[in-house]
């Protein structure tokens, strides 16, 4: 069985932030408001009412953690440009200072030999465009084109590589259909429009991108969906699930077309949200690359009740993480599997751009992560070895961070963070990291 040494050579190491969940600073230096901000002040909406006010203040300490990153020895560091900092509403007036601390830590990461690999909306909607809509509005669409373009002209000359958004289908569900996440709205299916809408924003932003000789990839959630029995029921409850959580986000892109949404009960299109033309625009801008996150599978059976047409379980015989998510590293195998039988030649290379877990504070040495980053990369090494094309690997996190509704609670960094002090310690799981990345570089270079 090939592990994780064996992972090719040239192979990307690096790991993956995103700017609310370590930026902190929400109100420095012109930067408008979003809609985690004002999620957060809900009361109930963000659990014991934290906010990503401070956050791990990367910020003001973005030096040090470029430090972390040297220590590793990263080929790449993944993080996302709020845009309510470039343009504090959302369109027109863009904010010097905002765009001048992107400019310091690109040039920052450069100098440390680290390329940088930003995503360019990762859930900060600026609240202004929110109140037009959000992403239910086709408009806001236009605006990220626009915002793409104005953060490529200043940043693309250090950039290769951009990211328009991270994981579409996480932002819909949970913001836009359940109200877990900002902006908080309650819709069901109706929030689908914008899945719609997020995707044509990076159709037309990937085009400005490809115009400014820039490439582009996407970065979605995705999980291999398992019926929980043979019965042809949960078959299709199963179906319905991957076409609503993998396929929706996917096949627009890559394929052109949409899956068929019957099952969903979801008219064609969309709730007239997909209109003529749309979806060349999503797909013509060919992705240079597939980002994927990986996290678990998702084990689906019949629904029990009216609503929805499947029901999540769970799978007790995997280990689970301090989130209570199952842990299957093979997974993660089976998914590329899956996606390479799915999508064939129209496939770009992958680069996973999220792999990691929560671990409760109290688990030290952080072993259940250590585990996990291990097994997956082995599961990885395997997929290579049956075919898949995988250029790299970004752990979540650097750094505990602002995990959304779950506050601070839920601790995913490589890099423990002390949220009263602010003070960095790198966790066992960070010395392995450092000590793999260094080896498999020694193992395969000329
Ligand atoms: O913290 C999140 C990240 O923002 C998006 N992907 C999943 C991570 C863990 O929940």
């Amino acid at each position: 069985m090939p592990n994780r040494l064996d992972l090719p050579a040239g192979f990307r190491w690096g790991a993956a932030t995103a700017a609310h969940q370590i930026e902190g600073a929400v109100e420095e230096d012109g930067r408008g408001p979003s809609v985690w901000d004002v999620f957060a002040a809900r009361p109930g909406a963000v659990r014991d009412g934290h906010t990503g006010a401070v956050a791990c203040d990367h910020y003001h300490r973005y030096a040090e953690d470029i430090e972390l990153m040297r220590g590793l020895g990263l080929d790449g560091y993944r993080f996302s440009i709020a845009w309510p900092r470039v343009m504090p509403t959302g369109a027109g007036a863009v904010n010097p200072a905002g765009l001048a601390f992107y400019d310091r830590l690109i040039d920052a990461l450069v100098a440390a030999g680290i390329t940088p690999l930003p995503t360019l909306f990762h859930w900060d909607l600026p609240q202004a465009l929110e109140d037009e809509g959000g992403w239910l509005n086709r408009d806001t669409a236009y605006r990220f084109a626009e915002y793409a373009a104005v953060v490529a002209d200043r940043l693309g000359d250090r950039v290769p590589t951009w990211i328009t958004l991270n994981e579409p289908f996480v932002h819909t569900v949970f913001g836009y259909a359940l109200g877990t996440h900002a902006p908080g709205r309650t819709l069901m299916f109706e929030a689908l429009p914008a899945a719609h809408h997020q995707l044509l924003g990076h159709g037309l932003a990937a085009s400005l991108l490809h115009e400014r000789g820039l490439e582009v990839m996407l970065s979605n959630n995705l999980t291999p969906v398992r019926p929980a029995s043979p019965s042809s029921e949960d078959a299709a409850a199963a179906e319905a699930y991957d076409t609503l959580h993998n396929r929706l986000f996917t096949d627009p892109v890559l394929l052109g077309r949409y899956p068929d949404l019957s099952a969903l009960g979801v008219p064609d299109d969309i709730y007239g949200a997909v209109r003529d033309g749309d979806l060349d625009l999503i797909h013509t801008p060919r992705l240079d690359g597939l980002g994927l996150n990986y996290y678990n599978p998702t084990r689906v059976a019949a629904p029990t009740g009216p609503g929805l047409p499947f029901d999540l379980v769970d799978i007790p015989e995997a280990p689970h993480t301090a989130f209570g998510w199952p842990v299957v590293p093979d997974g993660l195998r089976q998914l590329l599997a899956s996606l390479r039988k799915s999508y064939g030649e129209a496939l770009p290379p992958i680069t996973i751009t999220e792999n990691g877990c929560s671990v409760d504070e109290s688990t030290t040495p952080d072993q259940p992560r250590i585990d996990f980053l291990a097994g997956h990369l082995d599961a990885l090494a395997q997929a290579i070895t049956e075919g898949a094309d995988v250029r790299g690997y970004y752990t979540w996190s650097l750094l505990d961070n602002f995990e959304w509704a779950e506050g601070y609670h839920q601790r995913f960094g490589v890099v423990h963070v002390d949220f009263e002090t602010q003070k960095r310690t790198p966790r066992a799981s960070y010395a392995w990291y450092r000590d793999l990345i260094a080896t498999h570089r020694a193992l395969h270079s000329d």
